[in-house]
C-alpha cells in the first residue's frame, strides 16, 4: 500500500478553513449557527411552502423559533458559552435574508459588535442582492451564499410562482428574466467586492438537471468560489407545488453523477440541507437544545470575553490536529490503478473513521479514481441498525435500508461490524473493512480501494463510459 499523499483543496484564507461549510475537513472541527430572523420572502419557488423551512437552505420542517435581532443576539450569548466549536454566524430564513433587510442588518451588526471572532454568513435567492452588496461587504460578510437554480427564464418560469417585481408578484417569462438578471449583478457585485460566492442549486429532475454542467461554468467565469448541488426534496406532506405534484427527486447516483459534471468548479459534498435555527456541527445539530423557551428568563454564566477564549483554544487544537493528524485534505491520492470505486465511510467525529457500523446514521460516500480519493456525498438512512442493547441486531428493515443506501459501493470502512450486517454486507457485493481505525476517511478510502485493485476485484467503468450525467 503506497503511502497517501495529501493535497489541500481548501483556499489559505484561514477563515474559511474554519467555515464549515465551505471546507469539508472545517466541517468535522467546527459549528455554525443560524439566526432565523428572516421571515418574509420576495419569490416563490414550486419547492417551498413558507410554513416551512427555507428548502434552499433547510430541510423541511418548521421553524421552531422566529427571532428579533435582540432575540438572536440573546440566543448566540447562550449558545457560545456552550459550544466552544462555534465559528460562523449565518442568517438564512427561513424566508429570505434580503427581503426584509433592516432584521437581518440589524443581526448582524450586534454580532459584529459583541462576536468580532465569529465569521458572518448569509445566504440568499439574489433578488435583493445588487442594493445591498456594499453594505454587507462592509459589514464584513465574505462569505455569501445565493441560490440559483438556472440561467433560462423558460425554466425559470417552471420553478418559480412569481417574484416581487415593484411591490407587485410578477409571473411570467418577463419577471423571470428581471429576477435572473439581478442574481447575477449580484453574484458578480460580491466576487469582485471580494467575498467568496457559493451557489446553491437545486437538482429538480426533468427541469433544470440538463442545465446544471453549463451552469457550473458560467458561475465560475462570474467569479463563483463554489458550488453546492443539493437534491429536490418533494415529499406531499410538506405542501410544496412540487411535492403535491409529486415531482421526483434525484436518485444519490444522479446527484452525485450531477457534481461530477459541474466539478470545473470546487463542489460541495457535505451539505446537510439545514434547517433555518440550526445549531452545531453539520452532522449534529443541535438546535433543540437552544430554543428560545429555554433561555427566556435564564440568565446563562457568560464570560466576559463572551467565550472567545475557549473558542481561541479549540482553534488551536484543531489547527494541532489537522498539522499531524492531516484532517486539512479535500483529496487524497494513492496508487490506485485504474477504474473507479466508491467507498462509504464512517466517522463520528474529527473525521476520523471512529464509528461503528450499527451505530451509523450517515454515510460518508468517497469515489476513488484516477489515483484520488473525493467526497461526492453524504447518503443519509432512515435509522441506524443498531439503537441500543435492547433492540441490537432485531433490525432487519433497517439493515436492508442501509444496504439499499450504499448498494453501489464496494467497500464500506468503518470501526466494527457485527456478525450479522457483516454477512449481509459481503453478500451484498460491499466489502466490510475493519482494520484502518482512526485513520482519515478519505486515506481509508483511498487504501481500501487500494486493497481492492490489489486483490483484482472488477472496478466500476470508469465514469465516460457510465453514460451521460444528467
Ligand atoms: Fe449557514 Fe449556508 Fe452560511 Fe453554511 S448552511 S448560511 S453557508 S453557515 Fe451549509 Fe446548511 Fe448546506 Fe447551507 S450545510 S444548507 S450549505
Ligand atoms: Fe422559500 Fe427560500 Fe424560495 Fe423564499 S427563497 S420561496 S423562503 S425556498
Amino acid at each position: 500500500m503506497s503511502e497517501c499523499k495529501t493535497l489541500y483543496g481548501a483556499g489559505p484564507d484561514e477563515i474559511t478553513a474554519r467555515h464549515p461549510c465551505y471546507s469539508a475537513s472545517a466541517h468535522h472541527l467546527f459549528a455554525r449557527m443560524h439566526l432565523a430572523v428572516a421571515p418574509a420572502c420576495n419569490i416563490q419557488c414550486n419547492y417551498c411552502n413558507r410554513k416551512y423551512d427555507c428548502a434552499s437552505e433547510s430541510r423541511p420542517g418548521v421553524v421552531s423559533e422566529r427571532l428579533s435581532p435582540d432575540e438572536a443576539l440573546t440566543k448566540v450569548y447562550h449558545v457560545a458559552a456552550k459550544v466552544k466549536e462555534l465559528s460562523v454566524i449565518g442568517i438564512a430564513g427561513p424566508g429570505d435574508a434580503l427581503a426584509a433587510p433592516e432584521r437581518t442588518f440589524k443581526t448582524l451588526r450586534l454580532i459584529k459588535e459583541h462576536f468580532p471572532d465569529l465569521t458572518l454568513c448569509l445566504s440568499t435567492n439574489g433578488m435583493a442582492l445588487p442594493e445591498h452588496a456594499q453594505e454587507l461587504y462592509e459589514l464584513g460578510v465574505r462569505h455569501i451564499t445565493v441560490t440559483v437554480n438556472t440561467f433560462d427564464p423558460a425554466t425559470a418560469n417552471r420553478i418559480y410562482a412569481w417574484a416581487l417585481v415593484d411591490g407587485h408578484k410578477a409571473t411570467g417569462v418577463e419577471a423571470m428574466e428581471y429576477f435572473l438578471a439581478r442574481q447575477r449583478d449580484g453574484i458578480r457585485m460580491m466576487a469582485d467586492l471580494g467575498a467568496l460566492v457559493k451557489v446553491n442549486s437545486i437538482l429538480i429532475p426533468g427541469i433544470n438537471a440538463h442545465e446544471l454542467p453549463s451552469l457550473s461554468r458560467k458561475l465560475k467565469l462570474m467569479g463563483a468560489h463554489m458550488h453546492n448541488i443539493m437534491p429536490l426534496i418533494s415529499d406531499p406532506a410538506h405542501g410544496t407545488a412540487f411535492g403535491l405534484a409529486h415531482m421526483a427527486e434525484p436518485s444519490a447516483a444522479e446527484l452525485e453523477n450531477a457534481r461530477e459534471a459541474c466539478g470545473d468548479i470546487q463542489q460541495m459534498a457535505h451539505c446537510r440541507q439545514c434547517r433555518a435555527d440550526a445549531v452545531g456541527k453539520l452532522s449534529e445539530d443541535r438546535f433543540a437544545d437552544f430554543s428560545k423557551a429555554r433561555f427566556a428568563g435564564v440568565s446563562c454564566a457568560i464570560p466576559a470575553d463572551n467565550g472567545a477564549a475557549g473558542r481561541e483554544k479549540w482553534r488551536e487544537h484543531a489547527a494541532r490536529f489537522i498539522s499531524t493528524r492531516g484532517g486539512g485534505d479535500k483529496v487524497a491520492n494513492c496508487e490506485k490503478r485504474g477504474g473507479s470505486y466508491l467507498v462509504a465511510a464512517l466517522s463520528k467525529s474529527m473525521g476520523l473513521v471512529n464509528q461503528h457500523f450499527g451505530h451509523a446514521k450517515e454515510f460518508y460516500i468517497y469515489r476513488v479514481a484516477d489515483g484520488q480519493a473525493r467526497l461526492v456525498n453524504v447518503r443519509k438512512v432512515k435509522r441506524s441498525f443498531c439503537d441500543g442493547p435492547m433492540t441490537c441486531g432485531d433490525e432487519s428493515a433497517a439493515l436492508d435500508d442501509i444496504i439499499g443506501t450504499i448498494q453501489d459501493c464496494d467497500a464500506v470502512v468503518c470501526l466494527k461490524v457485527g456478525y450479522g450486517p457483516h454477512k449481509a454486507l459481503t453478500a451484498a457485493g460491499i466489502a466490510p473493512v475493519t482494520d484502518m481505525p482512526y485513520m482519515q476517511m478519505e486515506h481509508a478510502a483511498a487504501a481500501a480501494a487500494e486493497r481492492l485493485d490489489s486483490m483484482n476485484i472488477a472496478p466500476e467503468l470508469p465514469l465516460e463510459k457510465k453514460g451521460s450525467a444528467p
